[in-house]
């Protein structure tokens, strides 16, 4: 079953947003004319409470987009985004979502990040993706949305580890940060991740 996973396409991502992804929006009719082409479609959204622990506002003294060490890692801090029920966690009011068959929402706990659709950024907690997964015999995972060097690039890595066949859809994804893009795609090579446009499905 040919299964596609968008992520966080959502509000504060686009250009007008509060973390805004350059050119997010462009990826939106790219989405809703490939949909029809896979069996199972998926979503996900950034879902934090307004005291997350990556928002930078929680941190007295630190700015936006500061790194700080959190359980031994390094967290960036965000601008406030994606906060439950507010409009700039809504998914972008032109994406055909229709046809979701489920949404994850990750981000939810206060104290820990989560870049993945599959588990937070300590892997401590599982979404529980990975079981819905399996418990339909999926395999095979397509991915695009946003931001292609964050989300993206650890929801593949996850699902890689998981032992899905993956493929992120380039033209269907931007990044936040171009240069860090280029690395993590070199990652995604290395490993074994197709690399496809959406023309290619
Ligand atoms: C994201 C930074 C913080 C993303 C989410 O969706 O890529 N990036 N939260
Ligand atoms: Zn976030």
């Amino acid at each position: 079953m040919k299964t596609l996973i968008i992520i966080d396409v959502q509000n504060d991502f686009m250009p007008t947003g509060s973390l805004p992804v350059p050119l997010g929006n462009e990826i939106i009719p790219v989405i809703n004319n490939m949909v029809n082409k896979f069996d199972l479609v998926l979503a996900t959204q950034d879902w934090h409470p307004l005291n997350h622990v990556s928002f930078a506002s929680n941190h007295k003294g630190k700015s936006n987009f500061d790194v700080i060490k959190l359980h031994g890692k390094p967290q960036t801090l965000w601008p406030n985004h994606c906060v439950q029920g507010t409009k700039g966690a809504e998914f972008h009011p032109y994406l055909n979502t229709k046809n979701f068959e489920a949404i994850f929402r990750k981000g939810t706990n206060n104290s820990i990040d989560s870049y993945s659709a599959f588990f937070d950024n300590g892997h401590l907690k599982s979404t529980g993706l990975t079981g819905y997964l399996k418990e339909k015999g999926i395999t095979e995972l397509y991915f695009c949305g946003l931001a292609a060097d964050i989300c993206v690039y650890f929801s593949i890595l996850d699902a890689f580890n998981e032992g899905f066949n993956c493929t992120f859809i380039e033209d269907a994804s931007k990044a936040l940060d171009n240069n860090k893009f280029e690395t993590t795609k070199k990652d995604m090579i290395t490993m074994g991740i197709k690399i496809i446009s959406s023309k290619d499905l």
